[in-house]
């Protein structure tokens, strides 16, 4: 009975939270440090409002399309609404849109959002006709990744700036940013130290290359027939590929429920090229997948979550087991799973953002991928984890794994979407 009541209570929390958060059409991550559209967190935090509210939910997923370029990319950023508590504003993206966005993507999981909204449906006409407003749109994002980020047809597809993996200063990202020019960038001024302490945040030095990049994306006017060719950061992460993997195969099931056999037979082509052509990213040596730097040619020694979350595209068996493995000895090394980074690194820092913190969107797509595969020890145990990390730090940004110390930004909406995802 007491554990009823306390579980309604955090299912109350998260569902508070998700409407203090609310903006009508969209919902912002957190106020102040956050106070646009994010392009993946709108397509988790969906997941959760389905809980509470199916229309509001496909109302999430069908704001941010709304914003799609006429070249088929999803832009990371929508400013809905101008707000100088967060830089880089529209003023040094300076895309040209009339809402304004930002030129470059975010981790592609409207394929499974859209597909799980579909699959758990209540009102079923309004999820036919809501996930057949998506389908062409969501297949046109797809494409454009395989065109723009894959001109090569190699089956992965690359990132051209750090902001588009969502893990913005992994160690993933060192290397390649090390050989970012800087020369000719125009002084700024971060907004994010005035919400968060700059300990858990990227240091100016990186801060310094993600806003030159963003200087030379906008010297070649945004056109992403060149940006990729041009960029001077180039990675391939095996992560943000397991996602656009896991969202094309989703996307393929949708198609076949909607009756689109062609946009289910390319999706499924993209999944299957994506998936053989990961299997180059395993390092024998870490037990795991590590990032591709396509500008020095050279694999990227670095044991991040990014390696662990293919998991959640459905690797084969023996992979599998291998990472359920490399998460099994991680949780020996922190008390709360999943670490951003391998603690045993000389380089992980367990409260500085994505260098080490435990983050419960990320919790919820390795939980999803190893529940799938029949890991279901593990998956309760990190349910567990997720679950003992909001009762005793509350609803935070990102939280240190050993210590449990919540991080970042507070009122957080996408964690308390997996909290209700956790709950069910
Ligand atoms: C920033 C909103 C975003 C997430 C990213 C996360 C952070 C924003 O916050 O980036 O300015 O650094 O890294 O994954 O979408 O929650």
């Amino acid at each position: 009975m007491a554990q009823n009541t306390h579980r309604d209570d955090l299912y109350k929390r998260a569902a508070q939270i998700l409407d203090i958060n609310d903006r009508g059409h969209y919902t912002v991550p957190t106020s102040g440090l956050y106070p646009f559209q994010w392009n993946w967190d709108s397509c988790l935090v969906a997941i959760g409002q389905q809980h509470v509210d199916e229309a509001r939910a496909w109302t999430e997923l069908v704001t941010l399309f709304e914003h799609q370029w006429d070249d088929g990319m999803v832009p990371h950023i929508i400013f809905h609404k101008l707000d100088d508590g967060y830089f880089p504003g529209p003023e040094v993206w300076r895309t040209g849109r009339t809402v304004p966005t930002t030129g470059i993507t975010q981790p592609p999981v409207a394929g499974f959002a859209a597909n799980l909204l579909f699959e758990r449906a209540k009102d079923k006409d309004l999820a036919r006709e809501k996930a057949g407003h998506l389908l062409q749109r969501i297949d046109r994002w797809h494409e454009w990744f395989f065109r723009c980020r894959d001109p090569h047809g190699t089956g992965v597809v690359a990132l051209i700036h750090p902001w588009e993996s969502g893990r913005d200063n992994s160690i993933d990202w060192d290397a390649a940013l090390d050989a970012v020019p800087t020369e000719g960038l125009e002084p700024y001024q971060r907004r994010d130290l005035q919400h968060a302490h700059a300990d858990h945040r990227p240091t100016m030095a990186q801060y310094d290359r993600f806003i030159s990049l963003v200087q030379h994306f906008r010297s070649l006017d945004w056109n992403n027939e060149v940006l990729h060719e041009q960029s001077p950061f180039k990675v391939v992460d095996p992560g943000f590929n397991a996602i656009l993997i896991r969202s094309c195969n989703d996307l393929a099931s949708l198609a076949d429920a909607l009756g689109e056999p062609e946009v289910a037979e390319r999706n499924r082509a993209r999944a299957k090229a994506g998936l053989a052509a990961l299997d180059s990213l395993w390092d024998e040596r870490l037990q795991q997948y590590v990032c591709f730097d396509r500008v020095s040619g050279k694999a990227v020694d670095s044991a991040s979550v990014g390696g662990l979350l293919p998991v959640f595209a459905g690797v084969p068996t023996a992979r599998m087991e291998s990472l359920a493995k490399r998460i099994t000895t991680l949780g020996e090394q922190v008390n709360y799973l999943v670490p951003s980074h391998d603690p045993t690194d000389s380089r992980y820092d367990g409260k500085r953002y994505w260098r080490g913190p435990a983050w419960l969107i990320i919790n919820y797509m390795i939980a999803n991928g190893l529940d799938r595969a029949g890991h279901t020890e593990l998956f309760e145990k990190i349910r567990q984890a997720s679950l003992k990390l909001i009762d005793e730090s509350g609803f935070a940004e990102y939280y240190d794994p050993k210590s449990g110390e919540p991080l970042g930004g507070d009122t957080f909406t996408w964690t308390a979407a997996m909290v209700m995802e956790f709950l069910r």
